[in-house]
């Protein structure tokens, strides 16, 4: 372009002689190619007064190029940050030197003339582009910054589970249900790694008033999940006592955002009503048996005694399913308060009372209340 002459500012200057003084002229073309111009110097010179010269200079222009484009860049988390420092630079060339901008998109979204080099990235997959651009023209350069963690993902039933879920339901496995006191019932929960990176399992745990009903069994198989793996765990519930029992089942791991995995479980014991039916008082004749039915079978028990007194030496079972008494040989002959007692689960029992009379014929009373035998004539009574 035309040379930049200063000559507004150089304009009246007188020069005694012998006197001299410089001119600058500066050369900054805008387009590639030869550019030319004429100096002029007015003066009053008696036939120089209009000093010309011709100037001519080569603009010079080459488009940006990148001689180093950065390479994809990959890295891991630290435990427990959901973004990664990374560090890069490219480097361009160009006549007039290029201005840069950095575009980013993916995971991490930005655009400016900043490089991002030395900034977090999140989690995930970023594009990176670089446009250089000059006088002369435009290029770009692209990569990857790929940043990988962990990423925690827990299903009960094959159903997930969100971290902090405080309602349990019975679909995922969270409302262990109802569950009869002395029993147990056994749910196995995932733990999966949706990530890129191995995820780390530390204790799992249940806390709350009624954590002692719940026992948590061991990862299997044991940590780290490797990205895409998944590994199990079992929560049993054992009720002490009927009612709702609630606690927080907690998963420590190096998930960025979900540390402690964390959600309500949920179970109820139920105590199974214990029942046991009457007793007819009864009379029977030493040394035989009997059966004695109760007025309705008995519920929920788990084994049923039936004792008297030491001095009957007979043989009482009683059947827990059905309630019947056997008494086998009866003997002594007496009157006898017999007890029948009803054992059912969490500890329950049932308490029902008769009177077992025991003859003896041979007796003019019919009863012999003795403990020890006695011989009458050629009979031995017991
Ligand atoms: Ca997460
Ligand atoms: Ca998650
Ligand atoms: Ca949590």
């Amino acid at each position: 372009m035309l040379p930049s002459l200063p000559r507004p500012t150089q304009s009246g200057i007188t020069h005694c002689a012998g006197q001299c003084s410089n001119i600058t002229v500066t050369f900054a073309p805008s387009s590639a190619g030869l550019k030319t111009a004429t100096v002029h110097i007015a003066n009053d010179d008696c036939d120089e007064a209009d000093y010309d010269f011709a100037l001519q200079g080569i603009g010079i222009c080459n488009p940006p190029v990148f001689s180093t484009c950065p390479a994809q860049q990959t890295v891991t988390a630290a435990n427990g940050s959901c973004t990664a420092l990374v560090t890069y630079a490219a480097t361009v060339s160009g006549i007039p030197t290029p201005t840069l901008s950095y575009a980013f998109s993916g995971a991490t979204t930005a655009s400016s003339s900043g490089t991002g080099s030395g900034l977090p990235f999140n989690i995930g997959i970023t594009n990176v582009v670089i446009t250089a651009v000059n006088a002369c023209g435009s290029t770009t350069c692209s990569f990857t910054v790929t940043v990988k963690a962990p990423e925690i993902n827990v299903q009960g039933n094959g159903i997930n589970i969100v971290d902090g879920d405080n309602t349990p339901v019975s679909s995922d496995h969270t409302n262990i249900g109802l569950v009869n006191v002395g029993n147990n019932a056994v749910r196995t929960f995932t733990v999966q790694n949706t990530g890129t990176s191995n995820l780390s399992l530390g204790s799992i745990t249940v806390t709350g008033t009624d954590a002692a009903m719940f026992s948590v069994g061991a990862l299997s198989p044991a940590s780290p999940i490797v990205p895409g793996g998944a590994a199990t765990f079992t929560v049993t519930f054992a009720p002490t006592s009927p009612g709702l029992k609630n606690v927080t089942l907690q998963i420590a791991n190096n998930d960025c955002n979900e540390a402690n995995y964390d959600f309500a479980l949920r179970g109820l014991g139920f105590q199974s009503p214990l029942t046991l039916g009457a007793y007819p008082n009864t009379t029977l004749i030493a040394g035989t048996n009997t059966k004695i039915t109760p007025s309705v079978a008995p519920t929920n028990a788990v084994s049923i005694v039936a004792y008297s007194n030491t001095n009957f030496t007979g043989i009482l079972t009683v059947n827990p399913g059905s309630g019947v008494i056997t008494i086998t040989d009866a003997k002594q002959a007496g009157i006898y308060a017999v007890t029948v007692k009803a054992f059912g689960s969490g500890g329950l029992t049932a308490t029902r009372t008769f009177t077992l009379t025991v003859t003896n014929p041979n007796c003019s009373q019919g009863l012999f209340t003795g403990t020890t035998n006695v011989g009458v004539g050629s009979y031995l009574i017991r």
